[in-house]
Parts: C-alpha cells; sequence; structure tokens
C-alpha cells in the first residue's frame, strides 16, 4: 500500500515531474451541480476544473468501475482516479460514494482524487477521507462576499436558491471553513482559481496569501476561458504571458501548479497527452 506521500509523488497534478509519466482517469459521474457560476454553461463541463466548451458522457457508478478495470489493464500506469464533474462532485454524492466504493473493491490501492465547489463539502468531507479519498481540490476564486456575488448567480443549500450577496456569503463562508477543516486532515490540498479579469484579478495575491495561511499545499491558477451563453461570453482572456507572470509571482507566496491543462472530466491518461474523448475508445 502506498503512502500519502508516495501516492503525491505519482499524482500528475501534484507532481509535475509525474505529468509524463503517470495517468489519471476522469470518471464523469457527477451531472448535478448545486452552485451557478456565471462562466458556465451547463451544457459542458465544469470549468472549475475542466476545458470549457466539452460535454463528457455520464457513468454509472458500474459503468465507471468497469471503464476503469478495462482502462488499468490497457494502461498499467494509471494510478489516479480523479472525480470532477461534469457538474459538482458532491452535489452527486450518492454517485460518487458508490463509484469510489465500487473501484476500492477491485483497487485497494489506486489514489482517489476530488474536485468540488466546496459548497457541500463540510457535509460529506469524513466520509469521504474514510472512503480513500487522498487529494482535494476546491475550487476558491475569491474571499470577498461582494466579488463572489459579481461570480455566482445563485446557490443552493438545503434545496433553497440563494441569490446576490446572501449567496454569495453563504458560498465564500462554507469554502474558507471546509478548506480550513481539511487542511488539518491528513490529506492533500489544492486550490483552484479561476482568474477572471477585471472581476478578481486586483486580489488574486491574497487569495494565494489566505489559501497559504489556510493550510493548502498548492494553489492553481487557472484562465477564465470565456464561454459563449454565459453572462462572462464577452470577457476579457488574460494572455499567457499575463498568466505566468501572475503564477510566477505567487510561486513566492506557496507552490504553485504551473502545468495545469484544463482538462474535461472525462479525461484520460498523463496530462501531456490528448486529453478528450479517450472514454469513448
Ligand atoms: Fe483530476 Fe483535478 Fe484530480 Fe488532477 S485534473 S480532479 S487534480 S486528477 Fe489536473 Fe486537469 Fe488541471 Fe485539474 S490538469 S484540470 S489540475
Ligand atoms: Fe458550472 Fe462547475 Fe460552476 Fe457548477 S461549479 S456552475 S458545474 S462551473
Amino acid at each position: 500500500m502506498r503512502t500519502l506521500e508516495q501516492k503525491t509523488k505519482e499524482h500528475p497534478c501534484f507532481n509535475a515531474g509525474a505529468a509524463h509519466e503517470v495517468a489519471r482517469m476522469h470518471l464523469p459521474v457527477a451531472p448535478k451541480c448545486n452552485i451557478r457560476c456565471n462562466y458556465c454553461n451547463r451544457k459542458f463541463d465544469c470549468q472549475n476544473e475542466s476545458r470549457p466548451g466539452v460535454s463528457s458522457q455520464i457513468l454509472t457508478p458500474q459503468a465507471a468501475r468497469d471503464k476503469y478495470v478495462e482502462t488499468k489493464e490497457k494502461m498499467p500506469n494509471l494510478k489516479v482516479i480523479g472525480i470532477a464533474g461534469p457538474g459538482d462532485a458532491l452535489a452527486n454524492y450518492p454517485e460518487v460514494k458508490e463509484t469510489l466504493q465500487l473501484i476500492r473493491e477491485v483497487d485497494p490501492d489506486v489514489t482517489f482524487c476530488l474536485s468540488t465547489n466546496a459548497m457541500k463539502l463540510m457535509k460529506h468531507v469524513d466520509e469521504l477521507i474514510e472512503l480513500g479519498v487522498s487529494h482535494f481540490t476546491i475550487t476558491i476564486n475569491t474571499f470577498k462576499p461582494e466579488v463572489a456575488a459579481k461570480i455566482y448567480r445563485y446557490v443552493t443549500y438545503e434545496g433553497v436558491k440563494y441569490f446576490g450577496m446572501e449567496g454569495a456569503e453563504l458560498l465564500v463562508k462554507r469554502q474558507w471553513e471546509a478548506l480550513e477543516y481539511l487542511t488539518k486532515q491528513d490529506v492533500v490540498v489544492k486550490v483552484n482559481i479561476v482568474l477572471i479579469k477585471g472581476i478578481n484579478d486586483d486580489h488574486i495575491e491574497e487569495v494565494v496569501a489566505k489559501a497559504k495561511e489556510y493550510g493548502a499545499d498548492v494553489t492553481n491558477i487557472m484562465p477564465l476561458i470565456p464561454v459563449e451563453g454565459t453572462p462572462f461570453e464577452d470577457m476579457e482572456e488574460i494572455s499567457r504571458g499575463e498568466l505566468i507572470k501572475i503564477r510566477v509571482k505567487c510561486n513566492e507566496i506557496m507552490p504553485q501548479m504551473m502545468h495545469c491543462t484544463q482538462c474535461r472530466a472525462d479525461a484520460v491518461g498523463t496530462l501531456g497527452s490528448r486529453c478528450s474523448g479517450a472514454l469513448a475508445q
């Protein structure tokens, strides 16, 4: 059985050195979402952990297990299972739980990685850790509710939709609370930050500093890619050069992921390889 340290060493997102050696497989078992980001078009995958403009076929937990077994036979370097949508993993908790349980039955050692907006993380975190999830990603774009109110149209909590500042305050509070709790557990934690020009680009460094203060292991600044049909469709994109500059600056604060490929919710393979459609093969 590999230790947490070995699993991190052999995780293509958490260790750039493993990006071309070790494969990860996303299982698209989570179609629903419990918030509404202004950069999201729900015809496509969750942008908090994915390349926009592509949609994934949804798998049942059983089909996901079968797909994993089949893929592992062909891809012995497959060491990480990620749940990254296409909606929010925890808005589909029963399916996610069943998927993880079914895969553990056939492979006691594969690394479990999960990405979420954290709205429901506190409710499930202990059980997720018991199920074997060792690597977590939370997307946190700000700590300012007034900024969050510009990014999120609403959040759903206990069946009720909260709009504007009310929803923003709720989400921000729950995200940072979840981060603080998670980093005290024996797991590895990444914070994804979607950089949106004119919205949160003036305090990215502060978000990174706060993530560090809360105990995150790494942050991943991802550029917004505007998607047609969303409120942010006309937003200006940040250039590659500007992104690198911000990442390098933030790297002085805490470790940065520099090699994210903004892959899709059903991506399979190493990060450098063709990041799409592999499930259909
Ligand atoms: Fe998937 Fe994300 Fe786990 Fe990696 S992706 S759930 S941490 S196994 Fe990786 Fe893809 Fe970037 Fe995500 S390259 S979008 S950071
Ligand atoms: Fe879309 Fe992901 Fe935001 Fe949900 S969390 S609204 S799936 S971008």
